[in-house]
């Protein structure tokens, strides 16, 4: 409950804040995008793990609230890269709840011409939940963003609801492997042969496949094998703050 409480004043304190971890490309090896995440550090509770607050925020309903200082927030870094010569796509995370009141475009192109910013450096990052409510809702969401020029990736594919009639019936760009399946890859032919199926999969469909989650140089060649399209994860690097963002990427490329 205190957690909650605190919760509700996070925004007016200005509690929260964006890391950036990147996203590269395994057949040219350049940095392809980065994905921003959300943090809250809480002067009583300190910093409280997002998979603990996200949740609470889509029960409250805040996420909407704080949704929109997401986009906000990216959409100024974004074009700040843009002028700074570290032109790089930002890809938000949206909850269900953020579809719900159907004005998720609007709030969108709302962010991208309040900052002038073209709209391939942003796209979105959502999860089945998305699409279980309101379905054709979402659908003609997705393929107005895409017309809009902002990409659209599913997210944690293979948990979840994770289902084959969203990849059919969605307008979608990118489909990124849930971490769990990556981690046992080198481990179980099993796994190996799960994440190669759906790689072959998601191509034959016009989807390029990001693997998430990667770890280990073994796992890095496996992907590569597999032809995997790009890949994120703690062997690349950590989600940080903006500014060591820009130092990492003025030292990686
Ligand atoms: O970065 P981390 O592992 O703490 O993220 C935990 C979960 O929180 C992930 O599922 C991630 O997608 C989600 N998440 C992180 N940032 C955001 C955000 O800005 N909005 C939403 N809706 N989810 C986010
Ligand atoms: O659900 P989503 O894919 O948006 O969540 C991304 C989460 O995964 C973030 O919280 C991020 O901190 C975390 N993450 C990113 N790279 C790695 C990694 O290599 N290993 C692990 N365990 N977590 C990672
Ligand atoms: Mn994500
Ligand atoms: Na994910």
């Amino acid at each position: 409950y205190l957690i909650a409480a605190q919760l509700h004043h996070a925004l007016e304190r200005n509690e929260f804040s964006l890391v950036y971890q990147p996203k590269i490309s395994l057949t040219t090896g350049e940095v392809v995008g980065a994905e921003a995440l959300l943090r809250w550090h809480n002067a009583e509770l300190g910093a409280v793990p997002a998979d603990l607050f996200i949740p609470l925020a889509e029960d409250t309903g805040l996420i909407n609230e704080i949704g929109d200082w997401v986009l906000e927030e990216a959409v100024a870094q974004a074009k700040t890269w843009c002028e700074s010569g570290c032109a790089t796509p930002i890809a938000i995370n949206l909850s269900a709840r953020q579809f719900q009141d159907g004005s998720i475009l609007q709030r969108i192109e709302n962010a991208l011409s309040g900052h002038g910013l073209d709209s391939r450096w942003l796209s979105v990052e959502l999860t089945e939940t998305c699409f279980l409510a309101n379905a054709e809702q979402t659908a003609d969401t997705l393929l107005a963003l895409r017309e809009r020029g902002v990409g659209v990736s599913i997210d944690d594919f293979g948990t979840g609801f994770s289902s084959l009639s969203y990849i059919r019936t969605m307008s979608l760009d990118h489909l990124k492997i849930d971490r769990s399946f990556i981690s046992s890859i080198t481990g179980s032919n099993r796994d190996r042969q799960l994440v190669s199926a759906i790689i072959a999969m998601s191509q034959a469909l016009g989807l390029s496949v990001v693997a998430e989650g990667v770890e280990t140089h073994e796992q890095l060649e496996v992907l590569r094998e597999l032809g995997c399209d790009q890949v994120q994860g703690y062997l690349i690097c950590r989600p940080q703050r903006a500014d060591d963002f820009v130092s990492w990427y003025e030292q990686y490329s």
